[in-house]
């Protein structure tokens, strides 16, 4: 523990964080979604790109964009959030992107599914899982790689997955992965591949770096772990009121405040109740309805602000019953932290 160095400065400054104050709407402007792009941001050009079905297929192929966009076109509003979010209140902690709450965004994502294209290309039998490789390289641990993700077959077949080429009914952004990105709806965000350029179809289990040798929860150095996948339960509120520049308190009117926010879960669940804590005393919230199967939850509390100071916090509950947990986990990535937020507020006459 101690000060962040500059190495993990300069991680926060590349990787922006979503706007809190954006949670109001339910979906996230582009601008103000988060980022978490490990490398560089690679350049592609658009009319020359391809995507290459390889591998184990007995009809590989290539398809070019244009021939993309003629598939069928499929829009969901997924919820998207970084393992890694909440990083920042596990200590001690992992030298990686010190996220606090703000990894995590809903956005509408256009695109055409993953499977017909797959079955197109008709998987030998032998084939047990998919990788998904960007054109983005670089090194981690002196390990050089392009940024890659497996799918077992089953999750590629079931997931809902995307091949992705709008956000916001906008051409994706170059940051968010242009010109086509995987979305795996209901997963933490490390299995959305950015800035696609290969699906491999693979009869041994994928061994790319960031499929074995990060995005597990682990315990220790020795510690093997299990591969991190849907997102778990978690909330967030819109922070009331007015800020303090550095110290980032919240300044606010005594009187009735509607409090706001969102819930989500992985996997398409449900969130069936949400708590809103005033000094550790825990209401029920209102909750309002959800976007999509895979997107988050709006709720709201109607709190009569006193004169006082107040640490205001969240947490949800899922249809299967889980539920944020007061105390955040340690584990050796710093991943799946989902203990609510709080917020310090001071309540003015
Ligand atoms: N090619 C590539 N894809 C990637 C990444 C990356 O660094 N390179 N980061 C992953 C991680 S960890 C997350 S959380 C999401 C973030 O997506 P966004 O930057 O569009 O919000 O992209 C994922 N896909
Ligand atoms: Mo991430």
């Amino acid at each position: 523990d101690g000060l962040y160095d500059d190495a993990e400065r300069s991680l926060a400054n590349r990787n922006s964080g979503t706007l809190l104050e954006t949670l109001s709407l339910d979906i996230t402007p582009i601008g103000a979604h988060y980022l978490l792009t490990h490398f560089d941001t690679p350049i592609l050009n658009k009319e020359k790109h391809a995507l290459k079905f390889s591998g184990d297929f007995d009809r590989p192929f290539e398809i070019s964009m244009e021939e993309l966009l003629g598939l069928p076109r499929i829009t969901l509003p997924v919820t998207l959030e970084c393992a890694g979010n909440g990083r920042a209140g596990i200590s001690p902690r992992r030298y990686s992107m010190p996220w606090g709450y703000e990894a995590v965004g809903t956005s509408k994502w256009t695109g055409t599914l993953l499977w017909p294209l797959i079955d197109w290309a008709k998987p030998k039998s032998s084939v047990v899982e998919f990788s998904f490789t960007g054109a983005d390289f670089g090194y981690d641990k002196g390990v050089g790689h392009f940024y890659g993700r497996s799918l077992t077959l089953e999750q590629a077949r079931t997931l809902d997955v995307l091949l992705v080429y709008e956000m916001n009914g906008q051409s994706l952004p170059l940051q968010h992965g242009s010109p086509l990105r995987l979305i795996v709806p209901g997963w933490y965000g490390m299995a959305s591949v950015k800035w696609l350029t290969e699906i491999r179809a693979l009869s041994e289990p994928y061994t790319g770096f960031q499929q074995v040798q990060t995005y597990r929860y682990r315990n220790s150095v020795e510690d093997v772990g299990h591969p991190i996948t849907e997102i778990l339960v978690k909330s967030l509120m819109v922070p009331p009121g007015v800020p303090d520049f550095v110290t980032r308190d919240r300044y606010l009117r005594a009187g009735t405040v509607t409090i706001e926010g969102r819930a989500w879960s992985g996997a398409g669940k449900n969130i069936s109740e949400v708590e809103f804590g005033i000094n550790g005393e825990w209401k029920k919230a209102k909750i309002l309805d959800k976007i999509g199967k895979y997107a988050w939850t709006k709720w709201v509390y109607d709190w009569n602000a006193r004169p006082g100071r107040y640490i205001l916090q969240c947490r949800a509950k899922d249809e299967l019953g889980y539920k944020q947990p007061t105390e955040p986990k340690w584990n050796l990535g710093g991943f799946e932290n989902n203990t609510p937020q709080a917020v310090q507020v001071f309540v003015q006459k």
